[in-house]
């Protein structure tokens, strides 16, 4: 399907001769911090649900509770982890459901432009659909075989391999289809509207006409 900004850096294999490339101003983190704003939530199986919501294309708002969501087709991606504080993660295996399935279970209107990933106590991303429909944007329950602890999004985080890391918010309930692009919670607060680390897309002066709205 040729989606646009997909990159070679997450598709090595891990392993000898793997040749790990960083993107400009990244340098290398051994181990595996945690980063985030605010609290880690408590997962509370009973009460969680994932829900997709604004422009369906019949309208619905479907809803999958957690053992409904868990059993959705599982697949990995190996993906790399760039945060816009220039530490960057390689070669984790991530597992879980991609974004395209949810797509094609709760398709979008045809007039769909971007969504907001909505996660616990309102953190939120906004991604053009362009790539959230990325074959290698996953909702993830697992990394490196293992499911993902508390602090790094368990029970659910979305990894958008080709964007920085705060695109992917952890511990995430929803995506809201929507018509026209909005700004959420790093992009409202200077961080670039887009954020692709290869072009070192970091912060919203940084931005090109068209590339988010209005400040
Ligand atoms: N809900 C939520 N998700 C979030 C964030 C956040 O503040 N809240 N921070 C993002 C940022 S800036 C980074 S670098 C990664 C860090 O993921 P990690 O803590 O698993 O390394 O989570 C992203 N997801
Ligand atoms: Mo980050």
């Amino acid at each position: 399907m040729g989606q646009p900004a997909e990159r070679e850096s997450g598709e090595r294999t891990a392993g000898e001769g793997a040749r790990f490339e960083l993107p400009p101003g990244q340098r290398l983190q051994k181990g595996w911090p945690v980063t985030h704003y605010g609290p880690v939530p408590r997962f509370r199986p009973e009460r969680w649900d994932f829900r997709v919501f604004g422009a369906t294309a019949d309208g619905s708002r479907p809803r999958w509770n957690h053992e409904e969501f868990t059993a959705l087709p599982y697949r990995s991606v190996v993906a790399d982890l760039h945060c816009v504080t220039k530490f960057s993660m390689l070669g984790a295996e991530w597992g879980g459901v991609p974004a395209r399935t949810v797509l094609e279970l709760a398709p979008p209107a045809p007039e769909v432009t971007h969504v907001m990933v909505w996660a616990e106590y309102g953190f939120s991303s906004n991604l053009r659909l362009a790539d959230f429909s990325s074959e290698r944007t996953l909702f993830a329950t697992h990394k490196d075989g293992e499911l993902l602890t508390a602090e790094h999004g368990f029970p659910l985080r979305l990894v958008v391999p080709h964007l920085y890391a705060w695109k992917g918010p952890k511990w995430v309930r929803g995506v809201e289809y929507m018509t026209t692009d909005r700004r959420g919670f790093w992009e409202e607060r200077g961080y670039h509207n887009v954020g692709d680390p290869w072009k070192e897309q970091r912060y919203s002066y940084q931005e090109e006409p068209g590339e988010g709205p209005e400040l």
